[in-house]
């Protein structure tokens, strides 16, 4: 007789648009409101149970933390699925911390991200893969990280867990380095983080931890050893080991994020047509593993949401 054992549920995160690929880079890459909103709706179709956001301004495509660019989309993706909307409090390493809460505070969603130290945080080694730019502010956008640093100090962290106390929101707690995750280990002892805890590894950003399975395997026991049990992982690698880090992170037990935040393509190479459609390879990899994804209200419970 066989036994079969219930499938664990995965969840996927879909990142639908970022602050870091600009217009040129991509036709697929969501700009306007309606494209954001329509973007994740088909994540979420496709399985995505959390939408991670960020704002673009609809005429350039520039990265926006106006909390009206926002606005629109927010409430057209409630009204069409029941996706998890996690805002970014990240915004871009060019925007200050007040800048980058506003739309967090002002919308007050279920998960808000929450970059978890300060780093250089390069992208500018994307300016050289292209030329025919469509609009002169991207090559400065991607040079001006030569100089920036994405400043997440131990005052900006507490601020943000003061928002969420607030708002009722809970994190997607990003780790791009090792100490990022003794930073988090840190607060959870101090009770200012309190599980269950939603940890992101962030994995292949210039400036942290690359994006290698050797690094992931010392990030995850490092969090073992801190959080015990008291939290889940996710992992995302930003570029082409998007998809084959992701599943290594599902292999170890944990979750993955998907989307054209963290890469433009699917593996081969080709230019994603879509969000769905990383988030579609995503599921079929997991579904042949033996796993399933986890609906939005799984995510919900799974991770304490208010709902
Ligand atoms: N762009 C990702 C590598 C945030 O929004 O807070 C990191 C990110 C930051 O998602
Ligand atoms: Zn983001």
């Amino acid at each position: 007789i066989s036994k079969a054992r219930p499938a664990r549920k995965v969840i996927v995160t879909c990142a639908v648009t970022g602050s870091i690929h600009t217009p040129t880079m991509s036709p697929h890459l969501p700009i306007t409101a309606r494209q954001i909103a329509d973007a994740s709706v088909e994540a979420a179709q496709a399985g995505a149970a959390i939408i991670h956001l960020h704002a673009r301004d609809p005429d350039s495509g520039y990265p926006s933390a106006d909390p009206e660019h926002f606005r629109p989309f927010l409430e057209d993706i409630a009204g069409r699925c029941d996706a998890v909307l996690n805002i970014s409090t990240g915004g871009s390493s060019l925007m200050p911390l007040e800048t980058r809460l506003a739309p967090a505070r002002a919308a007050q969603p279920e998960m808000c991200s929450l970059n978890m130290g300060s780093m250089n945080f390069g992208t500018f080694p994307l300016a050289d893969r292209y030329s025919d730019w469509q609009h002169n502010w991207e090559p400065e956008l991607l040079l001006k990280t030569r100089d920036a640093i994405f400043k997440n100090s131990f005052a900006d962290i507490e601020e943000i867990l003061e928002m969420g106390v607030a708002t009722g929101a809970r994190f997607e707690f990003e780790c791009y380095d090792l100490g990022h995750v003794e930073t988090l280990g840190y607060y959870y002892r101090k009770g200012l983080v309190k599980g269950p805890i939603y940890l992101q590894f962030v994995l292949g950003v210039l400036g942290g931890a690359g994006a290698t399975v050797d690094n992931l395997v010392h990030l995850k026991n490092t969090a073992d050893r801190l959080l015990g049990d008291d939290y889940r992982f996710s992992v995302l690698a930003a570029g082409k080991q998007q998809l084959p880090l992701a599943t290594v992170g599902a292999v170890m037990g944990g979750n993955v994020r998907v989307g054209l935040e963290d890469s433009l393509s699917l593996p081969g190479g080709a230019l994603a047509p879509s969000n769905a459609a990383q988030v579609a390879a995503m599921r079929r990899i997991l579904e042949e593993l033996g796993l399933e994804v986890a609906t939005a209200g799984e995510t919900r419970e799974m991770l304490a949401l208010k709902g």
